[in-house]
């Protein structure tokens, strides 16, 4: 039972108007500490509500706490936007991996001249996978360049629109907010040189006029399972230095990527259920690889390493 300051002003008021009277009257003491007894339980009646408002209000932060670390853990840690909006409940309440994927894994396996047949044992083994010299052929080599898609989206009516309309735009760690911030900034921080602040983001192709020209520059690996589905749309991420901080990715397929340019540093590391039987690991994807990851039971992590301008096309199949 608990009683609220008023209550409790109201008591100890009339508590001392008994006393007062009582001794007036000329009662004995025993039965003032009779009334001084009821006094002290009054007090530790609020006591015990006292703390039960230091246990709330310590409640409160630590979930206040949560709901902000939560808010920021999405901001930082969002590699996609396809992410759940409340990335550590996800993370908390995803089905338990099977440590299968990942025993005895210290690096990824690494392949050559694949076709689909050879590649199909490998498809869906969750494992990560480098298939050097795959994307050669890829127009997308020697054509992609920041001013080549500075130029593409400054003449497509539209463009930016579609960014702000759920097409996913992610800006890592970078401070650039939009596309148009990212075609917009100084000749000295596209080339990111001494001195100024490295940059490294990531969108959607989802505008269609956009969307087919790009794909004239880059194809879906044709190793790639028969009867395996693809997502409307691909994701070009382009920078340098900063990457994606650790994280798992909340999709429905694994995950795919073209080292058009530069060096990309993965850093994977199992999920915490399966620590005790795999390990983490650290590898590089060098320019015309193609990387395949489950990035929703590895984590994972990338940097550009100094002095490399990265430039992938990402995508998912499964
Ligand atoms: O390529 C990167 O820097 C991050 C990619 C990523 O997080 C992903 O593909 O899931
Ligand atoms: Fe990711």
């Amino acid at each position: 039972m608990q009683i609220t300051d008023k209550e409790y002003k109201n008591l100890q008021f009339k508590l001392a108007n008994i006393q007062q009277n009582a001794i007036r009257n000329g009662l004995t003491f025993s039965v003032i500490e009779d009334y001084e007894l009821i006094f002290k339980n009054a007090e530790k009646l609020f006591k015990k509500r006292y703390n039960s408002i230091v246990i709330v209000s310590v409640v409160a932060a630590v979930l206040l706490s949560i709901v902000f670390s939560i808010f920021t853990v999405d901001i930082f840690i969002s590699a996609r936007c396809l992410l759940p909006s409340n990335y550590l409940v996800w993370e908390a309440t995803r089905p338990l991996a099977n440590c299968s994927y990942c025993i005895n894994v210290t690096k990824p396996i690494i392949l050559r001249n694949v076709t689909r047949s050879k590649f199909d044992k490998y498809a869906y083994s969750s494992k990560p996978i480098i298939v050097k010299n795959a994307i050669g052929h890829w127009r997308a080599v020697k054509e992609f360049h920041y001013d080549m898609f500075k130029k593409l989206y400054e003449d497509t009516v539209g463009s930016y629109e579609s960014l702000e309309e759920g097409c996913q735009f992610l800006n890592f760690k970078s401070d650039l907010f939009t596309l148009r911030e990212v075609f917009s900034m100084p000749r000295e921080r596209v080339n990111n040189d001494p001195g100024q602040k490295p940059w490294y983001v990531g969108w959607g192709n989802c505008h269609q006029g956009i969307l087919h020209k790009l794909r004239k520059y880059y194809s879906v690996p044709n190793f790639l399972p028969d009867d395996a589905e693809y997502p409307a749309t691909e994701h070009i991420f382009m920078g340098y230095e900063i990457g994606a901080v650790m994280h798992l990715d909340y999709i429905e397929r694994l995950m795919w990527q073209g080292q058009v340019k530069g060096m990309k540093k993965w850093s994977v590391a199992p999920v915490p259920e399966c620590e005790h039987v795999c390990h983490k690991f650290k590898f590089y994807v060098e320019p015309l690889d193609i990387v395949m990851l489950d990035t929703r039971i590895w984590y994972h992590e990338t940097t550009i390493p100094k002095g490399q301008f990265s430039i992938t096309v990402q995508s998912e199949y499964g």
